[in-house]
């Protein structure tokens, strides 16, 4: 049994990364188990530096495995941003919504793409790292639909099933999101690293 601290704030990530890595080898545990932990500066200039400063500090910190996921929404009618300082658009997840469509406004469906990208990394207390990077390809909807999942979700169309993150729910989205794919690998490193303890 591999102990694993999810190095996040985010509780729609908590949620998401619990459902996913949910196994009988792995025992999750959360910040919430770690009242005292330092704030963190995302000061990095990539999903990976950030995500590694992540989960090497709460290692250092905690003395436990950590895994962080660092990700964004990335539009291409607006080269690429918000990307890396997608949580920092705006004070809350309907200012930063609201932010992107009046950016798109009058913008037509087909120059409307954007993906999500999550890069995971896990890294042991005795610096061991593991990263994983995945993608999932999109546009952005007219106006925000649906009621589940966190941040862009009610934004963010799904062309194969013509409906927003929001729309699905927890179990599609984790079955074709960026997150849900980066963790998907993760587990496959952490089930050989079971076998291999
Ligand atoms: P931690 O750093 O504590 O993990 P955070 O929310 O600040 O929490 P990030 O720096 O990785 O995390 O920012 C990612 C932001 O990108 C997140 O706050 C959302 O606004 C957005 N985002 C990432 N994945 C998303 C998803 O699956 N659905 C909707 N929005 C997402």
């Amino acid at each position: 049994m591999l102990e694993i601290l999810i190095a996040t704030n985010n509780l729609g990530k908590v949620k998401e990364i619990k459902d996913i890595l949910d196994s009988p080898e792995i025992k999750i545990l959360t910040m919430k188990d770690f009242p005292h932990l330092p704030k963190i500066e995302e000061d990095g200039k990539t999903y990976q530096e950030n995500a590694f400063k992540k989960a090497r500090k709460i290692s250092e910190y905690t003395g436990k495995i950590c895994l962080a996921d660092d990700s964004g929404l990335e539009i291409d009618y607006l080269k690429g941003k918000p990307g890396i300082y997608s949580s920092r658009w705006g004070n809350s997840d309907e200012e930063r919504i609201n932010k992107v469509l009046k950016l798109l406004e009058n913008i037509p469906k087909n120059k409307r793409n954007a993906k999500f990208v999550c890069v995971a990394i896990l890294v042991f207390p005795d610096g061991k790292i593991y990263t994983v990077k995945e993608e999932c390809k999109g546009s952005i909807e007219f106006k925000p639909k649906g009621e589940h999942g966190f941040g862009y979700d009610p934004i963010f169309l799904v062309p194969e099933y013509d409906k927003t993150f929001a729309e699905l729910g927890d179990k599609i989205k984790n079955q074709i999101s960026h997150r849900g794919k980066a963790m998907r690998r993760m587990i496959n490193i952490i089930n050989e690293l079971v076998v291999n303890e």
